[in-house]
């Protein structure tokens, strides 16, 4: 294992790791997860999840202690927005101190605006299948940024739109649970870009030096069998599905309506032509034997663990232009030493891509504690910091030292310093209005 002394880093880096309301501040009673939990047609319930909506300040203060200098979290819609253009100023409010505990302990926010989870009546009527969406998600937005874009340098706008398509439309796993419906699903990302753009024209008109992105999610797919023209237009279909679509959904210049991308890196795709009906047609299927060099290792989730995936990602989102922050990264499983190779292996391929010349602003770990991972429950353990869900008793991993001593390291960071634009504290806070 390289020493962690041995990882360079620029100045200014953020570390630190992410979240999401419904999987961490448990009784988000309001939006259509809870409500399909309740009526038992997902696996798992979130319940009270990691009580992080009452204790923020505690596992602020543990992050703060593992040497994090930046935190993401996503706000609940469906706190702010309980009813159709009904704010609740009591979650508005809390949102606020949220951020603002961020910021006492010198922890950068991040803050996502919409991460899966939608509001019990915004489902019910159509959800981001229909048009007017768009309208009422900027009703959300407009409203948020009016309270904190004064506290917040870091948005994303969506969590991962092509997932959440994928999950909510095609596979029908989650909400609203509906298989292979491929047009709704092209109109839910079609509208899920739309959404983004007029997110992220309402925050720069609330304050002009914020960064706008979203968050990605960024498999690195590769053809099964480079040689074979079948592998090779299987993947380049799949990848253009996951990776490509959605940014060509934003606009004809992404870069015009992205400050940052988000990169959401977990795993290599290795992918091989289909046989069979349906999507394994078009997208192929994945291969999991190991005729491709070294033996390969995955988790027990199934995800290949492959970190020069991550570089490869970096390097090609990096071409768009615009700086990139690692916005989730992460292993699930009950392997320690498993947990701490991967991120060990990941910072390498990170550092890589960074000497590289490849502008990332941070690295935020996915995440903090174990929590709802959504249909799989408490099963899925992704956490920095081990979760007991029966005491509540949050226990740091030694992945969580081991990210604590790089950062602790390159917090200050060696001298050369960012080769790329990010806003700095002048043009912060004095918001425009
Ligand atoms: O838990 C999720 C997160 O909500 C979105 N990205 C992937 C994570 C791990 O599955």
């Amino acid at each position: 294992m390289k020493a962690t002394s041995e990882f360079q880093f620029p100045a200014g880096f953020l570390w630190g790791a992410a979240t999401a309301s419904h999987q961490v501040e448990g009784g988000n009673t309001r939006n259509d997860w809870w409500l399909y939990e309740e009526a038992g047609r997902l696996p798992h319930r979130s319940g009270e999840a990691c009580r992080h909506y009452e204790w923020f300040e505690r596992d602020f203060d543990l992050a703060r202690s593992l040497g994090h200098n930046a935190h993401r979290l996503s706000l609940e819609w469906s706190r702010i927005e309980p009813r159709p253009g009904e704010w609740d100023e009591a979650e508005l409010e809390h949102y606020a101190a949220v951020i603002a505990a961020l910021r006492e302990r010198g922890m950068e926010p991040v803050v996502t605006l919409h991460h899966f989870t939608n509001p019990a009546w915004f489902a019910a009527r159509g959800g981001w299948e229909r048009a007017d969406s768009v309208r009422i998600f900027a009703r959300y937005v407009t409203q948020v940024a009016a309270r904190l874009s004064g506290q917040v340098r870091f948005w994303l706008t969506i969590n991962e739109p092509s997932v959440y398509a994928k999950y909510a439309y095609v596979t029908g796993d989650w909400p609203p649970l509906r298989r292979h419906a491929w047009l709704a699903a092209a109109r839910v990302l079609w509208h899920l870009g739309r959404a983004h753009v007029a997110a992220y024209r309402i925050l720069h008109v609330h304050n002009a030096a914020t960064m706008v992105g979203l968050a990605h999610s960024t498999p690195y797919v590769v053809p099964c069998d480079p040689g074979s023209r079948a592998d090779r237009a299987a993947a380049r279909r799949r990848d253009f599905v996951l990776n490509v679509l959605p940014f060509r959904l934003l606009a004809l210049r992404p870069a015009a309506v992205l400050d940052f991308i988000g990169i959401n890196y977990y795993a290599r795709q290795v992918v091989r032509a289909g046989r069979g009906p349906g999507t394994a047609q078009l997208f192929g299927t994945e291969c999991r034997e190991n005729h491709h060099g070294p033996p390969r290792s995955f988790t027990p989730l199934g995800w290949e663990v492959y970190a020069p995936g991550l570089q490869a990602v970096l390097a090609r989102f990096g071409r768009f232009g615009v700086p990139l922050m690692v916005t989730e990264n992460g292993i699930a499983t009950n392997d320690e030493a498993e947990r701490s190779r991967y991120l060990e292996s990941h910072l390498q391929a990170l550092e890589a891509a960074v000497r590289g010349g490849c502008p990332v602003l941070g690295y935020l770990y996915w995440t903090l504690m174990d929590n709802y991972e959504w249909t799989e429950g408490r099963n899925a353990r992704f956490g920095l910091v081990a979760l007991d869900f029966a005491t509540q008793q949050r226990t740091p991993r030694p992945a969580a030292l081991l990210l604590q001593r790089v950062a602790e390291t390159n917090i200050a960071g060696p001298a050369g310093g960012c080769q790329y634009p990010v806003p700095g504290p002048d043009g912060f806070g004095s918001a425009e209005k």
